[in-house]
């Protein structure tokens, strides 16, 4: 099973590499790297697993951050109309997003940061977005609220992009145009 050792940390190159897009029909290794890195989310949200196993708790993981540069990433959350959204989105796409922003009001972390970068994020408040499944098949969904901000941050993570990239260096709290904070 994943654990914290199996995350790489800032500094780390695979962290700015632009990820490889997955060729289907995936392969067995592939298969099982998907489903360990669902299986760590819904464990670091797990009181018990996550003591015993000293686990970050994360909603959220990118390939590259297990050191593997292929576009995928698993999501495990409860979103803003209270669904258990689980998932792992396979070559993921932002299709079409809102004018509006969003970002996350008390800033965002990362485990593959450890430490605080306080600031805002600036997040499309909701998008449209494709992906395949480990069998290929197209999804197309509408997310708001934190299942937005989330995709956003692993999408960001196959490309390259850490999450304090898109935090204004001179005044990281400076008002967002266009955008509400989102409390969770
Ligand atoms: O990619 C990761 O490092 C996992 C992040 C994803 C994330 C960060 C900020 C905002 C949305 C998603 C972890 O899930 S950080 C822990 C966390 C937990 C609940 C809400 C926000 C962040
Ligand atoms: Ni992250």
């Amino acid at each position: 099973m994943l654990t914290m050792d199996d995350i790489i940390k800032e500094g780390h190159p695979t962290l700015r590499e632009k990820a490889a897009e997955l060729k289907f029909p995936l392969s067995e290794e592939e298969r099982q790297t998907a489903d360990a890195m669902l299986t760590f989310l819904k464990n670091s949200q797990d009181e018990e697993m996550a003591k015993k196993y000293n686990l970050r708790s994360g909603i959220g993981l990118a390939a590259n951050q297990i050191n593997v540069a292929k576009r995928m990433f698993a999501l495990y959350l409860t979103d803003d109309n209270g669904e258990q959204l689980e998932f792992v989105a396979f070559n993921p796409k932002i299709a079409s997003h809102s004018v509006e922003s969003t970002y996350l009001a008390n800033g965002e972390g990362c485990l593959s940061v450890d430490r605080d970068v306080p600031g805002y994020v600036p997040r499309h408040a909701r998008i449209t977005v494709k992906f395949k499944d480990a069998e290929g098949k197209e999804h197309k969904m509408r997310l708001k609220g934190i299942a937005a901000i989330a995709f956003q941050h692993e999408l960001d993570h196959l490309n390259g992009v850490m999450f304090y990239d898109r935090i204004d260096e001179k005044n990281p709290f400076a008002e967002i145009p266009n955008a509400s904070a989102y409390d969770r």
